[in-house]
């Protein structure tokens, strides 16, 4: 418990104990999924979880002019139901520091913190900054870890994102108890090519599992218009996951409704 731990890249450090207790005392977290399914039923498309990031490893800086609460605000205004704030430095340039604000500016829908989570620190801390919902990336995580992951976040009442990038990781992720929401992402995390096309080549060979089981899906990246969002959602998507569409507009908030 008193093992020092690195914050994010910044060096910062602080012992796992004292992330912990912060996270005891952060506000309730609020309702991923519900946001996600009202959202969906009330407007027959899927629900839109808008993402704020400043730069990709594939594309560079996406927005020079970078304000995260006036993203997430013009976000919100335009019928977002739930945000993603990038919070990998090394990568996307982001930040727990623009987590924490776009939480603490007023924005009223739930946050997910996308970071590449290797250890159970970085949950407390995305939940001590207001995170209600957290990424956890299959390829990344070994099926031991992803159940103790897990229910780290069930306890602290926050939703994780499961993401698969192909059938292999998609039957493990079914395999395993109290799994809720799937993100499908179109883009390789190793060779960065996109295929919409994945979402629903994945859904037609386990969309009767899925649907059996309750688990609502996620259409994550390289999705750029009413066009794909169509497709991913008659492929059976509730929610698609939209960043570089929307951040490169001048105007990000109109963009949603385009
Ligand atoms: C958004 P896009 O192509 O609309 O900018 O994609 C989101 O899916 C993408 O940023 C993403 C991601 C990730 C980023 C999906 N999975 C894992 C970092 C880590």
């Amino acid at each position: 418990w008193d093992k020092e731990v690195e914050v994010s890249q910044r060096k910062a450090k602080k012992p796992l104990k004292s992330i912990v207790e912060s996270s005891e005392h952060a506000p309730p977290a609020r309702d991923f999924i519900g946001a996600l399914t009202a959202a969906h039923r009330r407007n027959g498309v899927p629900a839109l979880i808008a993402e704020v990031k400043k730069a990709s490893p594939s594309r560079g800086v996406l927005r020079e002019n970078f304000n995260p609460v006036e993203i997430a605000q013009a976000y919100e205004k335009n019928g977002a139901a739930c945000l993603s704030i990038l919070t990998d430095e090394k990568h996307f340039q982001g930040s727990f520091e623009n987590l924490e604000t776009v939480r603490n500016s007023g924005v009223q829908c739930p946050l997910l913190c996308k970071e590449f989570v290797i250890d159970i620190w970085q949950i407390y801390y995305a939940r001590s900054k207001g995170a209600d919902a957290i990424l956890l990336i299959a390829a990344v995580l070994p099926d031991l870890d992803m159940k103790y992951m897990l229910r780290i976040c069930k306890n602290l009442g926050m939703t994780a994102l499961i993401e698969v990038h192909d059938e292999k990781e998609l039957d493990r992720v079914l395999r395993i108890d109290g799994v809720e929401l799937i993100g499908i992402n179109n883009r390789s995390l190793e060779t960065f090519v996109v295929d919409t096309s994945n979402t629903r080549m994945l859904m037609e060979k386990r969309g009767d599992i899925i649907k059996e089981k309750g688990i609502l899906v996620v259409g994550e990246s390289g999705l750029f218009t009413p066009d794909d969002v169509a497709y991913v959602h008659s492929a059976g998507v509730s929610a698609v996951l939209v960043g570089e569409s929307l951040i490169k507009e001048e105007d990000p908030g109109r963009a949603i409704a385009g």
